[in-house]
């Protein structure tokens, strides 16, 4: 019988494995709900959803929780950072999906060496738009289109064309809440929308070994180190809420976001991107995002 490594690198996944109780994950999905029912502009509605284990305690002691970093350890050995958490939650009733795609091209990491952990929050089903993965397709590069929809869950909307077999052959990854799944950075992968009347909330986190070096040009690259050592310090150090305050890390998440945004502004500027230093501001971001909203382009 193959090892969970073997297994991981043959089908580019691994699911479900079982994390959290079922009663510890209704609480944190009930938490965030409540969380999400109340935020009152577009801008936090948006950029809450990534690097989100420097806003919430349960996001940030999910990284750290010992039945993932068994499975992640197997996978990438004993020396691992978390680069990023990001929510994908879908309402009840939602058109929000997500395109088809591969992340690592983008993240220009190496390998092997970077692979997603998906947490359940709520249950994850073919009805609320779980995700779908195709086995075997991290083995090879697709190219992408980059297709702006207000819909789409992805930053820039990239999308790769699978064929007719590919779409037959695509997985669903069903989850119960507190179970996870794990994939490598480079498979393809993607969700519908949800058509059931319950919320779906995923928590993925991107767990890379700490010989990568992330592309600064597009990314911030801070990370959290969860276990082992980093002899590399290619990552830079970030506050943690497990020892620093809320405040402070709320702050330091502000300006990473506003420099991430301030990035892609500058991409879609172009001969105005002298204007991007605007996006420091928190109003102007709102700005942004609605006028990107109205435009039917996709959000941070
Ligand atoms: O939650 C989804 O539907 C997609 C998640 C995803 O694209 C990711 O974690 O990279």
């Amino acid at each position: 019988m193959k090892n969970i490594k073997d297994t991981f690198f043959d089908r580019g996944f691994i699911s479900p494995i079982k994390a959290l109780d079922t009663s510890t994950a209704n609480e944190i999905k009930n938490e965030y709900i409540n969380f999400y029912e109340n935020i009152s502009t577009v801008r936090e509605k948006i950029e809450h959803k990534s690097k989100s284990h420097l806003l919430f305690k349960w996001a940030n002691e999910i990284l750290f929780e010992e039945n993932i970093l068994r499975v992640v350890k197997e996978v990438l050995g004993q020396n691992v950072v978390a680069w990023n958490s990001l929510i994908f939650m879908k309402p009840p009733k939602s058109k929000k999906y997500v395109s088809f795609h591969q992340d690592q091209n983008y993240w220009k990491i190496k390998m092997d060496k970077g692979l997603t952990v998906q947490i359940a929050l709520s249950s994850s089903t073919k009805e609320n738009g779980c995700l779908q993965i195709l086995p075997g397709s991290h083995k090879q590069d697709y190219s992408h289109l980059d297709k702006k929809d207000t819909n789409n869950l992805l930053a820039r909307g990239q999308e790769v064309q699978l064929t007719e077999n590919e779409k037959n052959n695509l997985q669903k990854i069903i989850l119960n809440p507190g179970e996870f799944c794990i994939f490598h950075g480079n498979i393809v992968h993607g969700s519908n929308i949800n058509i059931s009347d319950d919320y779906r909330v995923l928590f993925s986190i991107r767990y890379l070994t700490p010989d990568n070096k992330i592309d600064e040009k597009l990314y911030y690259n801070y990370a959290t180190k969860v276990c082992g050592v980093d002899e590399f310090k290619y990552f830079k150090e970030e506050p943690n809420l497990d020892k620093d305050s809320p405040k402070l890390c709320s702050n330091f998440h502000n300006q990473l976001i506003s420099k991430q945004a301030e990035t892609y502004s500058k991409l879609y500027l172009k001969k105005f991107s002298f204007l991007s230093f605007l996006t420091k501001l928190k109003f102007v971001r709102n700005l942004i995002y609605l006028f990107r909203e109205y435009k039917g382009q996709a959000k941070i």
